[in-house]
């Protein structure tokens, strides 16, 4: 099967790390050079195209076609999620949890302030809870807003915990493990069998897939 006809959205740092040492398991040439600032690395016969983005922008790239397969968190997929993209395999790497953080083991009493850059899943879990807060937005430098009077919680990536723990803060509650996810366009999977055989490839799955699959409530065959 060729892929030429194939384009895979990812983001620099720890999810292009990860694809590409997926690519060498499965023996697919590796076609970026990461010491170019190009962000276009055009397919050939053997090979689908990569194209590079913000991680943020992958659910709307895929979802709008523009790619048609994308490799992101699933911490990205829930707070950007897009109608149009359907989960299609969990790579397993990249693996890290969404937790809420303080100062003290202590679930908020009150309304409370929330740090974070995972303002639409910081905001669900508090719904879910029945519990009042104000999300603050922050891009960055998370674990610095309860040691300088921000805002007594946040809402974070964790993967050891050290990052954590430099800052004395303590790990209150996991509100989702997310791991790499692979996405595609859901008229290009139907569509497109080199779409499909991707997933094969880097799922190690020869089983025959069903075209009219159930893909379930939230978009997702896993
Ligand atoms: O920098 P930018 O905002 O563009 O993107 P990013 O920082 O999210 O990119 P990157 O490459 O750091 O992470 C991409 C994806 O990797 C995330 O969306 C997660 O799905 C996943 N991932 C896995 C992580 C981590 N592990 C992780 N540890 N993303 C971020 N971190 C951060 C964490 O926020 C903490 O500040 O790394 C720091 C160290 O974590 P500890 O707990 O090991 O100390
Ligand atoms: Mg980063």
């Amino acid at each position: 099967m060729s892929y030429h006809n194939v384009t895979i959205a990812i983001a620099k740092g720890r999810i292009m790390e990860g694809t590409r040492s997926l690519w060498q398991q499965k023996g697919l040439p590796w076609p970026v050079d990461e010491d170019s600032r190009q962000l276009w690395f055009a397919p050939e016969n053997e090979r689908p195209g990569v194209l590079i983005a913000r991680a943020r922008d992958i659910p709307t790239l895929v979802g709008l076609g523009i790619a048609d397969l994308g490799i992101v968190g699933l911490d990205v997929l829930e707070e950007y999620p897009n109608t149009h993209v359907l989960q299609v395999a969990d790579l397993n790497f990249a693996h890290c949890r969404v937790v809420l953080a303080g100062q003290k083991n202590q679930w908020p009493v009150g309304p409370t302030r929330i740090a974070t850059k995972y303002q639409r899943i910081a905001q669900n879990y508090f719904n879910v809870h029945r519990h009042p807060v104000e999300i603050l937005p922050l891009s960055g430098s998370l674990e610095l807003a309860p040691v300088i009077g921000l805002a007594p919680y946040i809402v974070d990536i964790v993967d050891t915990g050290n990052t954590l723990r430099q800052h004395h803060l303590i790990e209150i509650t996991t509100i989702l493990k997310s791991s790499a996810r692979l996405i595609a366009n859901q008229s290009h999977w139907r569509t497109k069998p080199e779409v499909e055989q991707v997933r094969r490839t880097l799922k190690n799955d020869d089983s025959p897939m069903d075209s009219s699959a159930n893909f379930g409530p939230k978009g997702s065959i896993l």
